[in-house]
């Protein structure tokens, strides 16, 4: 499973690298007033499909933009074919290819490839998180004024009122800096490997989270929703070391 994951996810990396040089506003659709959505990310969603439909026939299949397909069996494959979208199609570095497998609703398997940042992540479950095919740890960070952290606004994207701008006022005076790279995926695998110290973000999706989530559990990661407990990602995603994620909560629950 692993060597097949590994080979689809940097193969359809491969696919988002030579389509972005040639991107066009004709190959740019709307999903709503801000979400967008390219001809890359259709294509790469249907490639990694095909190949997991040709090796695993008897699998399901949850793509953002073809949404369920295959079977209800027990194996179920999560795909974002481009986590941060917008800045693929801005010429920017930070997107990334997401897949996950799930057995029976348990994530047993996570990649997570930035192709312009030849960076990939993965992680088994039980089995460690590895950053270019090394084992990765989250950061021993333990104070927040020594802490670099990251978060979105999807919620914004979505044009909800409820947004993240209130909480982001009140937790980055006590960082030492907060990044806002557009990548939710990248944002969880750079908390596994301890570039970042924390992560929080509202209202996304599984496929933006799934494999990055088990990319940070298996570095020791804490993983939660703002109330500290499980409900993730419906009721936000809280990602950080196991010293600054009580922080977090506390802040936005
Ligand atoms: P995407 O690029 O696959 O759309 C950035 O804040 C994160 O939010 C990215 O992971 C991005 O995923 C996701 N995102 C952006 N717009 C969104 C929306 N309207 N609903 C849910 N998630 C969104
Ligand atoms: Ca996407």
């Amino acid at each position: 499973m692993l060597s097949f994951l590994k080979d689809i996810i940097t193969r359809a990396g491969d696919i988002c690298l030579a389509e972005q040089e040639h991107l066009t506003i004709d190959d740019l659709a709307f999903k709503s007033r801000k979400d967008l959505v390219t001809a890359t990310d259709k294509n790469v969603e249907a490639f990694i499909t095909r190949q997991i439909q040709s090796r695993f026939p008897a699998h399901g299949i949850l793509g953002e933009e073809s949404g369920r397909s295959g079977t209800t069996g027990e194996f179920l494959w999560i795909i974002d074919p481009i986590d941060g979208t917008t800045s693929f199609f801005h010429g920017q570095p930070y997107y990334a290819v997401s897949i996950a497998l799930e057995k029976a609703g348990e994530t047993i398997l996570g990649g997570v490839f930035a192709p312009a940042l030849g960076q990939l992540f993965y992680a088994q479950k039980d089995k460690g998180a590895f950053f270019n095919d090394r084992p990765i740890r989250v950061s021993d960070t333990r104070a927040m004024e020594n802490a670099v952290m990251a978060t979105g606004f999807a919620c914004l994207r979505a044009g909800l009122e409820h947004n993240n701008l209130v909480h982001f006022n009140r937790i980055v005076p006590r960082l030492r800096d907060i990044r806002r790279c557009g990548s939710a995926a990248i944002d969880l695998c750079y908390v596994a490997c301890g570039k970042l110290d924390g992560f929080w973000e509202m209202n996304l999706n599984v496929y933006d989270v799934a494999a990055g989530i088990l990319v940070v559990t298996e570095a020791g990661g804490t993983v939660s929703d703002f109330n500290g407990e499980t409900h993730f990602p419906e009721n936000g995603v809280i990602a950080a070391n196991q010293h600054l994620a009580p922080f977090l909560v506390d802040q936005l629950q």
